[in-house]
């Protein structure tokens, strides 16, 4: 296997991404919301619009739930399930919601109350075992715990407490399960975030026990931070668990997939590539997810924008000659080592991966089909009706 088009359809073969159901509804910075009348309103739309991307592009099978928002009344998840199946899809990663009650002012699991701290590692342990019933491997951990004033609290005490509520929830997985431990460097929390960054999570992954990785989210960095660096350190201790990608250009912005920086993308791709291909072209198995809130741009086609980009980058980054590349490593040639991955980046994959759209019974441009398919206009209408008929408001809310 060595002509472009072999390798390229050898890597979307296996490349499966998974899409957010909050990337579909209606979301806005804390200034306001800008409406979009095919914005889905509630899980069954969600699921519909995630089925519309997997149908045309065929490599995004599940969909990633947020508990609170996507399972408000318990007793629904078969409901859901069978719903998620109707559109052709499955529901993937479980993310507990421990930070949006009034009570999580303070922090969930680092709350100084030992009673809240209870009561969001309860929901972590049930979010565990909705995954075991709906059959989900991974339970994604977000915390927006933290302080926005020196002297707040105690950060070794809230350290203590994190450890303490990560073991009891890893204790509460079955063994198919794995426990993902997400950082972000600030906000909400604008002084110290407890989990601030890649290090912070591998030690708490490692405290919490051997089903418990570290999720990096590509947003959540500082600016130019060397994310293809903390991956393949993560992958080298096999703790890199998954991915939440987006791009930004100043904070955690939400942008699509490569809208900015898509090299970076590439070099985070090639470091997998080059660690499987040191391994004899074993990949480790890491949940590729995507982080966004389409504010702007209509929210299917973003999804299947980004979508694309990710298979693009993910085919180019496997292009690159490893074989050529570690000699010139060896040898100190370092523009020569250089030049084996912008060559690989600046190949145009996209008649390769138009053929293994054609050889999958997939639309070769999927965008330009969704545009085509009168999806968004039909959602759009029968959407803005129901949320009339629901007493929805579609005004602008600033905060
Ligand atoms: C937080 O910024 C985050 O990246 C977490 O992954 C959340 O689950 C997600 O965004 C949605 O709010
Ligand atoms: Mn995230």
């Amino acid at each position: 296997m060595n002509s472009t088009h072999d390798i390229v359809f050898h890597a979307l073969e296996n490349f499966f991404i998974e899409t957010p159901s909050w990337g579909y509804a209606d979301t806005g910075t804390r200034f306001g919301k800008f409406h979009q009348p095919a914005a889905a309103i509630d899980m069954a739309d969600k699921l519909a619009d995630a089925g519309q991307v997997h149908r045309l592009t065929g490599c995004c099978p599940s969909v990633a739930t947020h508990v609170l928002w996507d399972f408000p009344e318990p007793g629904k998840e078969a409901e859901i399930v069978a719903l998620a199946s109707k559109h052709g899809v499955r529901i993937g990663s479980i993310n507990p919601n421990v930070f949006q009650d009034q009570e999580y002012k303070l922090g969930s699991v680092a709350n100084p109350d030992p009673e809240i701290r209870a009561r969001a590692t309860k929901h972590m342990c049930d979010c565990i075992d909705l995954g075991k019933e709906l059959h989900c491997r991974a339970v994604s951990l977000w915390f927006a715990d933290g302080t926005n004033y020196p002297g707040q609290d105690s950060i070794r005490a809230r350290k203590h407490r994190f450890e303490y509520a990560l073991r009891e929830a890893h204790n509460r997985l079955a063994a198919d399960q794995i426990l993902l431990v997400e950082y972000k460097p600030f906000e909400p929390a604008f002084y110290q975030t407890d989990i601030a960054d890649w290090g912070m999570a591998y030690m708490m992954a490692k405290i919490a026990g051997p089903q418990a990785k570290v999720l990096v989210d590509t947003g959540h960095h500082y600016l130019s931070q060397n994310i293809e660096q903390i991956v393949a350190w993560l992958l080298d201790e096999n703790m890199l668990g998954g991915f939440h990608f987006n791009d930004r250009r100043y904070a955690d912005d939400d942008l699509t997939l490569g809208s900015i920086d898509p090299y970076q993308i590439f070099r985070i791709f090639h470091e997998i590539h080059f660690y499987a291909w040191e391994r004899g072209g074993v990949y480790p198995r890491i949940e590729y997810m995507i982080d966004q809130s389409h504010n702007l741009k209509p929210k299917i086609e973003a999804m299947i924008q980004t979508v694309t980009t990710a298979q693009e980058l993910y085919a180019k980054a496997a292009l690159v000659d490893h074989e050529a590349m570690v000699k010139h490593q060896a040898e100190g040639r370092i523009i020569d080592a250089e030049m084996c991955l912008k060559k690989a980046f600046n190949t145009d994959v996209s008649a390769s991966i138009g053929a293994w759209r054609t050889a999958h019974d997939l639309p070769v441009d999927p965008l330009a089909a969704h545009r085509d398919s009168g999806y968004e206009a039909a959602a759009a209408a029968e959407r803005s009706q129901r949320r009339i008929d629901l007493g929805i408001s579609s005004a602008s809310s600033y905060a």
